[in-house]
């Protein structure tokens, strides 16, 4: 695999100067300044590929291009935003980039309850809080009907930190769902938001009426109409998981376990229309195995995200170390190191180790505690080529 790195554009506190240290060998970014939605220009994209390229680092991979609201619920504005999308992908074609990372999250891309879960040794982690989520669904979005998408249980543990909220305690809640996590990843919601519950309750408002086939249907329509292009530029565009992989707030996700990739891959089969593997998403659903859909897939997935969670039985997980937990990236990098030695894959979701918490790192990219991550998956990618040089391998 190919190590590359996420980095969010000259205002990433993890300079390009600080990656090229690290044994990184490709940066994967995107315009984080232009809107959702606007197209991005031959200009725009050469400043950025040739700024990282003063540093010796080649742009690897778009991530993401985001695909905007109207295109996943069908709205009127679809076929226009379509045609911008199409616009951007041939100006990234143009300018040589091959590996276009996207999902079809509606309104919420990755959520946690919590974004600096403290650990026994003082490092934190990110953490998904099901009880948590739960309140945040029931007590403050009051969605209308949200308490029949919970168990007895959940319900009872909403009731019981009704209790205990307090005010700041809320607010916490809010910054990490809505304001930090979507924020940075060009989400539909800034960080500067004033009144983020509002807005969000109006995007949510949107998707009625839109379920699982209906959301299917439209990333159809999108990837026959994008594909075209992709084919012309020989570009892989790689649909990223749903985090967490399950239908969330009423809402439908449909990138979340080996049935949808099978769909998905079937539904327009275009080798050009092709997966990301996330291990770290894909692990917090404990009924999928992930090196299995590795192997299954490979032929079509384009770009991988090495990290892995802990899941409790509660359901609610924890960002793992990248030695363990449910996502086994020894196996995924043993799949990858035989059948696709050259995919670009970067790590994802550090910890915040010796001094990340104090240097304002966005949550999940951390200096350390990704440069820590980086380290152990070199070993098991060693120690998959090293099998591989031996003569066998498992998967
Ligand atoms: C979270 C990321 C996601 C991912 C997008 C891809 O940290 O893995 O935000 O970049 O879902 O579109």
């Amino acid at each position: 695999m190919k190590k590359c790195w996420r980095w969010f554009g000259r205002r990433d506190k993890v300079t390009l100067d600080m990656i090229r240290q690290i044994g990184v060998e490709g940066v994967v970014t995107a315009l984080h300044e232009v809107k959702n939605g606007e197209v991005w220009t031959e200009n725009a994209i050469k400043e950025i590929k040739d700024y990282k390229e003063r540093y010796g680092l080649c742009w690897s991979v778009v991530e993401s291009l985001p695909v905007s609201e109207p295109i996943k619920y069908g709205g009127p504005e679809r076929d226009a935003l379509i045609e911008n999308y199409k616009t951007s992908l041939a100006n990234l074609g143009k300018a040589g980039i091959k590996t276009v990372c996207y999902n079809f999250m509606p309104v919420i891309d990755w959520i946690r309850t919590d974004l600096k879960y403290k650990q026994p040794d003082g490092s934190t982690t990110l953490y998904f809080d099901k009880a948590k989520f739960a309140y945040f669904d029931c007590r403050i979005l009051n969605r209308k009907g949200a308490e029949s998408d919970y168990s007895a249980e959940e319900l009872q543990a909403v009731e019981e930190l009704g209790h205990t909220m307090t005010a700041a305690g809320r607010d916490a809640l809010i910054d990490a769902v809505i304001l930090k996590t979507q924020g940075f990843v060009n989400g539909n919601i800034a960080e500067n938001e004033r009144n983020p519950i509002e807005r969000f309750n109006e995007m949510l408002a949107l998707y009625r009426g839109v379920d699982t086939t209906q959301l299917r249907n439209n990333l159809k329509i999108f990837l026959e109409a994008v594909m075209p292009v992709c084919d012309e530029y020989d570009i892989n565009l790689c649909i990223h998981p749903d985090d967490p992989p399950y239908p969330v707030l009423g809402l439908p996700r449909i990138v979340g376990c080996d049935e949808d990739m099978e769909w998905i891959l079937n539904a327009v089969d275009n080798p050009h229309n092709g997966l990301t593997l996330c291990a770290g998403s894909l692990s917090a659903n404990p009924k999928n195995d992930v090196a299995a859909m590795a192997a299954k897939y490979a032929d079509r997935i384009h770009f991988v995200h090495m990290r892995s969670t802990e899941v409790e039985p509660s359901g609610n997980f924890k960002e793992a170390s990248h030695l363990a937990g449910r996502g086994c990236l020894l196996d995924v990098a043993r799949v990858f190191e035989r059948v696709k030695p050259d995919v670009p894959m970067r790590v994802d979701h550090g910890k915040e180790i010796l001094d990340d918490s104090m240097m304002g790192y966005n949550p999940g990219y951390s200096f350390h505690g990704r440069m820590l991550a980086l380290g152990q998956v070199e070993g098991l990618m060693a120690a998959a080529r090293d099998e591989l040089s031996r003569g066998f391998y498992s998967l």
